[in-house]
């Protein structure tokens, strides 16, 4: 539990606090700009779209280097680190909506560093919104994109070796035992390690977008995309309302197109966490005792700046950043 002594000891650290919903609630109602971002990891990327939203910067340009810090750490499931498919390929899923419904999208990319950034080029130089597989990485050499080579983190690299014993296909999505007070370094030692960063933001122009950005789930048949890069499912804007987007087991977010479900419910006039329940009560309708063994959690905001989140089992936590001092972690309300 975090108590007062850890509580001042992380704020010192002008890194992260963590608050539950409830405390936070009454500071909803926050004036623009805003930004939130799925999972512990999302403090650092919040922290790097902070310095756009600041300085007036636009949305689009916050989402895109927020999660580019984490697409980088050699230490977090998201990039070129993370845990392979079941043939030991690191292929990576990415998406960018801006505030105007322009959208781009990579899928089954394999040697990109930022497959957000590619997702972006796609928005903006073609007349297309979805590239996969080898033209997606020929697309982004073209663009001036190196091919690294794939080096996996040394935690990826011992569970890839532990699943080859087995082989079992049983494709692993986190499920967050729990979170408590953390420093930075037991970040970067990969103490929270997620997959996927989904994050979405309000600018000084009163503008949203959004991004989202994965690995997928570890040991996946090859060829295997989730819900990340799908708009709709990983992440969907509308400027009239809000953005959402979605971490956890994409074919389940996929099925009920969750992020625009999300959208069209605060549309409807719901809140961010409301909207945000009502998608995940969706999933869990379809099938609860399934859901028991799955984890999905949603995170949105609305053009008023409040934010919410939902997800099926305890343990999802959502940063949100509003100031320079302000980067908290909030720990989502779960069905179960
Ligand atoms: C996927 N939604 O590929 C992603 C994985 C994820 O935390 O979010 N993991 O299905």
């Amino acid at each position: 539990m975090l108590n007062r002594r850890n509580f001042l000891q992380l704020s010192s650290l002008g890194f992260g606090s963590l608050f539950n919903q409830d405390v936070f609630a009454k500071n909803r109602n926050r004036s623009r700009p805003i930004v939130i971002s799925t999972w512990p990891e999302g403090l650092k990327a919040n922290e790097e779209a902070w310095k756009i939203l600041k300085s007036n910067g636009k949305a689009l340009d916050a989402v895109e280097k927020g999660v580019n810090v984490t697409e980088s750490s050699i230490n977090c499931c998201v990039g070129l680190g993370a845990n392979p498919d079941r043939d030991g390929i690191v292929t990576l899923d990415a998406c960018i909506m801006d505030e105007m419904g322009n959208c781009g999208a990579v899928a089954a990319l394999e040697r990109i560093k930022h497959p957000v950034s590619v997702a972006r080029m796609v928005m903006e130089k073609t007349p297309h919104v979805f590239l996969v597989g080898e033209g997606a990485q020929q697309f982004a050499v073209k663009e001036g994109f190196t091919l690294d080579e794939q080096v996996l983190s040394p935690s990826a690299k011992k569970e890839y070796e532990n699943w080859l014993k087995k082989s079992e296909y049983k494709p692993i999505i986190n499920i967050e035992k729990g979170h408590g007070p953390f420093a930075p370094s037991q970040l970067e030692d990969g103490a929270y390690n997620h997959d996927t960063i989904g994050m979405v933001a309000l600018d000084a122009s009163g503008n949203v977008s959004g991004s989202c950005t994965t690995s997928g789930m570890g040991f996946k048949m090859r060829g295997r995309v989730g819900d990340s890069p799908i708009i709709g499912a990983g992440l969907f804007v509308d400027n009239e309302v809000g953005a959402a987007t979605a971490t956890g087991v994409g074919e389940e977010v996929i099925r009920i197109c969750g992020t625009h479900l999300v959208v069209e419910l605060m549309r409807q006039g719901n809140s961010p966490e409301e909207a945000c329940r009502k998608a995940v009560h969706r999933i869990v309708k379809r099938d609860k005792a399934k859901a028991k063994d799955l984890q999905v959690g949603f995170i949105a905001i609305n053009k008023n700046g409040e934010h919410g989140g939902f997800c099926i089992q305890k343990g999802f936590d959502y940063a949100v950043c509003y100031a320079d001092d302000k980067n908290y972690l909030i720990q989502a309300k779960s069905y179960f």
